[in-house]
């Protein structure tokens, strides 16, 4: 039965270039789910975009001297095109400065308020005397209130992961100008998260996510406090009430609903400006959101809870596989301290499906992992080019000499094609449930074991010995299996390296793009005996030992 999939990633910040923790931790994750959900014959919409308001925006504007709308309209651009470079399959890719933002947004906090889920305080908060005027969030450092980390963020400790209010930070200080904060009364809207606790423990009942992800989230469940919504700026989605002049609503109150923005933007290029509602507005869709674990507090808590007391049907998550970091070299990637790849410079030497191969084999899913260039050398050159573009290449070789360049007729099969054959389907069955329960590092594995499987029967099979002593059938036979598990091959490794796998689709004769497949009659559908074969060229490049000690070095020295 066809269902309905709602994809989404964390909408990053278009503040500054991305790099391979991003693809990690929300990205390719994402990516590799659709596809082998449209693969499997489902109706997936993907949707994304750039987070342009909040004060990781101003901030940044600030230092590069620029508008926060001059900076981000640069920085949405270079997002865009650096997911565009990773084929990352958005069906939509919006910005939250769109003007399909406002109004679900503004809708969000009337019906919260409404419902009587936001109140409105004066309270104190953190005022600047030198800059004459109040901050909030990454405007504001101090120490952390719970691990003392003393160089804390405003609004999430980067030590030990906590979220709180910048109020809550020990001896606040402005972040630009270091100097201390006082307290002053300005009036906020609060959102009375503390309301939702009993709702939100049933709903996470009903939920079997991975454990990194509940134990955070009942952690934070426990101690569910109001939470301030707005913030004096002038950038950002008005506040839309009379007395609420020079207040913006808090980027993460509106940034989940660019998720929403985003498929309404869609619809409208579709011209379909309703069809978004098909989506977020059946129960039968099943919704499912990539992010990073710094983000599980507002996706399963936060942004649940609002939409819990608001007045429109949205779905609520129905999976949240967050996943942890990704680091470079047992750092973290910071391109303020050099340590970081530049992506420009990567991807004139390697393909996008290296890296994405590469990230997929050892992501972060259940702990931090990293990105080495010396393990990044061994994925592509003993298993992409060793294993997959080995098989396929003296496979294809050999069927061009020996075979006329056409998929050969199989005939009787002996107990080693059985087991084969087997074989293939059985690990094509393991990878399907891989990609179902997010496992994309066991996935890759498994593509792996399917091509060296391959190598393994090609090797034992020893089609060359049966061309030599002129039996065409056992030759015909062992060559037409072969190309039944690199048809396989092919398909169950399309969401990782979708290119590649649309080469060796192509190689095997078939015109038909392999994203349009059908995971399962494809699998089943033996390649047609006389499918005339193109010429065989390679897959995958070698990176040779001086290229990985140049980009070591430069990585040192930068
Ligand atoms: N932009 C934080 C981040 O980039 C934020 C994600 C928003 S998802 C709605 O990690
Ligand atoms: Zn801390």
């Amino acid at each position: 039965m066809r269902k309905k999939i709602l994809v989404t990633s964390a909408l990053p910040y278009a503040n500054g270039p991305l790099h391979f923790g991003h693809i990690a931790g929300a990205y390719l994750p994402g990516d590799t789910y659709s596809r082998f959900q449209r693969l499997q014959g489902n109706d997936v919409k993907y949707f994304c975009g750039s987070d342009e308001y909040g004060v990781a925006i101003t901030m940044s504007a600030d230092i590069a001297g620029r508008t926060p709308q001059e900076h981000v309209d640069i920085y949405h651009e270079v997002n865009k095109k650096f997911f565009e470079t990773l084929n990352f399959s958005f069906d939509h890719y919006s910005r939250t400065t769109t003007s399909h933002h406002k109004e679900p947004s503004q809708q969000y906090f009337l019906d919260l308020l409404e419902n009587g889920y936001i109140e409105k305080k004066e309270t104190e908060q953190l005022y600047s005397e030198e800059e004459k005027k109040f901050l909030a969030d990454r405007y504001v450092v101090g120490i952390c209130p719970k691990c003392q980390y003393d160089n804390a963020r405003g609004d999430e400790c980067q030590k030990c992961g906590m979220a709180y209010d910048a109020t809550d930070l020990i001896e606040p200080r402005s972040k630009i100008k270091g100097t201390p904060l006082t307290l002053k009364k300005t009036t906020h809207w609060f959102l009375m998260l503390d309301k939702f606790k009993d709702k939100l423990l049933t709903w996470l009942e009903t939920k079997n996510w991975k454990p990194n992800v509940v134990k955070f989230v009942e952690h934070y469940i426990e101690d569910l406090r109001p939470r301030a919504i707005t913030r004096d700026s002038k950038w950002g989605i008005p506040v839309p009430l009379d007395d609420a002049e020079g207040k913006v609503l808090y980027v993460w109150f509106d940034a989940p609903i660019g998720y929403i923005s985003s498929s309404m933007e869609w619809a409208e290029k579709q011209g379909k400006p309703d069809l978004w509602k098909e989506y977020w507005c059946d129960p039968d869709t099943k919704l499912v959101q990539f992010i990073g674990k710094d983000n599980i507090p507002f996706h399963a808590v936060i942004f649940p809870a609002m939409t819990m007391g608001q007045n429109q049907d949205y779905k609520i998550v129905d999976e949240l596989p967050a996943n942890e970091f990704y680091n470079l070299e047992g750092k973290k990637f910071s391109k303020s301290e050099g340590w970081y790849v530049d992506l420009e410079d990567f991807f004139t030497k390697y393909t996008p499906d290296q890296i994405r191969y590469t990230i997929a084999s050892n992501a972060p899913e259940t702990s931090d992992s990293e990105f080495c260039w010396k393990a990044f050398q061994m994925h592509c050159n003993a298993e992409l080019l060793g294993k997959y573009g080995n098989f396929a290449n003296r496979t294809l070789v050999f069927a061009k000499k020996n075979c006329s360049s056409a998929v050969p007729k199989t005939h009787t099969l002996t107990t080693i094609d059985e087991e084969f054959l087997a074989g293939i389907k059985n690990l094509a069955d393991k990878a399907a449930n891989h990609y179902e329960t997010f496992s994309i590092r066991k996935a890759s594995q498994t593509i792996m074991e399917l091509a060296q499987l391959g190598n393994v029967y090609f090797d034992t099979k020893k089609p060359w010995v049966s061309a030599k002593e002129g039996d065409t059938q056992s030759l015909e036979t062992a060559i037409a299996c072969c190309i039944e598990c690199l048809k396989t091959l092919a398909i169950i490794s399309s969401p990782i390296i979708p290119t590649a796998a649309q080469k060796l689709w192509e190689l095997l004769g078939y015109t038909t793009p392999l994203a349009e497949q059908n995971w399962n009659s494809a699998i089943s559908t033996t390649a047609p005996p006389k499918q005339q074969l193109p010429q065989p060229s390679i897959l995958f490049n070698r990176i040779e030992d001086e290229q990985i000690d140049a980009e070591l070095s430069n990585l040192v020295s930068s």
